[in-house]
């Protein structure tokens, strides 16, 4: 069943570089409700945890070790459409194929540093927001 919320991370280049202002403001004019914000770093096991399916692909280490860097903000989204819509205005995965004005256009660096987290399902956006939010955090 489709539901209206998704899970997002400005990743550590996006907090590092001073654009996470510039993405939040994004995300409100497009319409998208803010039910849940914060500024946390996640530890080597939250991120192997959250990208266990990821674990046998190339870039998994680098991946681990970027996401851990520094901090992170973690929002959920509320939104019609929220899983697709986010997805359309943060962009494809590689800021070289995404779409301009997107946010990965505008902020990312590279496939690997690349800005902004979306979640690509219904599910996984319950699943993802769980990890990082307990319930009385969400409003
Ligand atoms: P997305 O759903 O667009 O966030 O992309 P994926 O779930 O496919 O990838 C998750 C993260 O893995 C990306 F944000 C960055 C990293 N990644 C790479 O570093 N190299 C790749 O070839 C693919 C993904």
């Amino acid at each position: 069943m489709a539901t209206n919320r998704t899970f997002t991370m400005l990743k550590p280049d996006s907090v590092e570089k001073g654009y996470t202002g510039a993405i939040l403001e994004k995300i409100n004019t497009a319409g998208f409700k803010i039910v849940a914000l914060k500024q946390t770093q996640m530890t080597k096991r939250d991120a192997e945890q959250f990208y266990s399916v990821h674990k046998e692909r190339p870039f998994y280490d680098e991946l681990v070790q970027y996401m851990t860097r520094g901090p992170i903000i973690a929002a959920i989204l509320e939104k019609d459409n929220a899983v697709e819509d986010f997805r359309t205005l943060i962009g494809a995965t590689n800021p070289d194929d995404a779409a301009e004005g997107t946010i990965r256009k505008l902020y990312a660096a590279s496939i690997g540093e690349n800005a902004v987290h979306g979640s690509d399902s219904d599910e996984n956006a319950a699943i993802e927001g769980a990890f990082h939010f307990s319930g009385r955090e969400i409003f």
